[in-house]
């Protein structure tokens, strides 16, 4: 049941190699519709598009200059996090697919392995081989100023993916990714709605340290905690995003905690190690039991167990966010506009025989119809 990351694993590259036929065959793009226009419509970075670039920007010989009308292929790096869940297999598997060979790209894919001096590394390779484009999922907000200046003094357009970067905006050519806060909130007003005015002793297991991802969560829940004056987080510790990571914080916090009644877990993967953490220990979890666990992502397997009435409720984050990431590519291909912010959506599901005004119940039929 527990999904080893063998898929990922198989892709891991450190230096940056092409692994464009990795991926199998491409499953239909998340597409580029849910756009926020109005969040950001004027925002649009003309001078990072490869039209616009002036040959003082951005030395002729980038490919960056060459619009894909000319039949050219289009080299995008690609400096992923790393394969520490199963949430990122299916981003990278969707990355892979959509900038394949057959669709016209040159995918230099890069695991970072969750290590950010290797990604800035990375990003620096991308912008010395004069990539046209640059895609960055980042492993940590922080530390992004002088890459970024880099790459725009290259002319090098910038897609920051999936999570965020804490850094003026006039440095990358556009961001997209789902609202991390609002996924925190959505979890924490569920358990609000769920509990009804129960009290709550909660214990996280927080993503990896410095992740928007998990900044992101943290605050959104913490929101709603203020709310409840009778909830009280009894810790809150990085997992990493892991199973193991999971299953070790979750083990430390029931040497140090008898009394708690709720988990919430910032990935599926985590959850699945708090999980085997507590079938240890004989505490017993999910609707039938004393612990109620809230996840993210809602990937396949983090979908079975809350169907099965494991995990209580799960928020979903859409890794198949590749559509997007092409979608920004060919406007600037051809010369338009794009917006400075794009919005992948999501939505919560909850076990079975629980209705929601925030989640979808779960069915197999949901199950079923789930592309990740
Ligand atoms: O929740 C986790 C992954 O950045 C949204 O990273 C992503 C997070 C996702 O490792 O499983």
């Amino acid at each position: 049941m527990k999904k080893k990351l063998v898929s990922a694993l198989m892709c891991v590259a450190m230096t940056a190699t092409v692994l464009a036929g990795c991926g199998n065959s491409s499953e239909p793009a998340a597409a580029p519709a849910e756009t926020t226009p109005a969040a950001a419509p004027a925002e649009t970075t003309p001078a990072a598009a490869p039209a616009e670039t002036t040959p003082a920007e951005a030395p002729a010989e980038t490919q960056a200059a060459e619009p894909a009308a000319s039949g050219d292929v289009i080299t995008v790096g690609f400096a992923q996090v790393g394969h520490e869940s199963d949430w990122r297999a299916a981003n990278t598997k969707n990355y892979q697919d959509t900038f394949s060979a057959e669709n016209g790209y040159e995918l230099s894919f890069v695991d970072c392995d969750n290590d950010h001096a290797v990604q800035i590394e990375t990003v620096r390779g991308f912008i010395e081989q004069e990539l046209d484009y640059i895609c960055i999922a980042p492993i940590q907000s922080a530390g992004w100023d002088t890459v970024l200046q880099e790459a725009k003094d290259a002319g090098i357009p910038v897609l920051i993916v999936d999570r965020a970067v804490d850094a003026d905006p006039s440095l990358y050519t556009t961001a997209l990714g789902c609202d991390m806060v609002a996924e925190g909130e959505a979890a924490g007003n569920w358990l609000a709605e769920y509990l009804n005015g129960e009290d709550a002793n909660i214990l996280v297991i927080e993503g990896s340290v410095g992740a928007s991802a998990t900044l992101g969560r943290t605050e959104g829940f913490n929101n709603i905690v203020a709310n409840n004056s009778n909830w009280t987080v009894l810790d809150s510790q990085s997992g990493d995003f892991t199973q193991a990571g999971g299953q070790e914080v979750m083990e430390s916090f029931i040497k140090s905690y008898s009394d708690f009644n709720v988990v919430v877990c910032q990935n599926d993967n985590e959850a699945y190690g708090a999980m085997d953490a507590m079938d240890a220990a004989g505490i017993t979890y999910g609707v039938d039991g004393d612990v109620i666990i809230i996840s993210f992502d809602a990937t396949h397997d983090g979908l079975q167990y809350t169907l099965d009435g494991k995990i209580t409720c799960n928020v979903e984050c859409n890794p198949l966010q590749a559509g997007f990431a092409e979608g920004v590519i060919k406007k600037l291909e051809a010369g338009e506009a794009v917006d400075a912010w794009t919005l992948v959506e999501d939505e919560a599901f909850v076990a079975p025989g629980i209705t929601s005004e925030y989640a979808v119940t779960m069915s197999q039929e949901v199950l079923d119809g789930r592309a990740y």
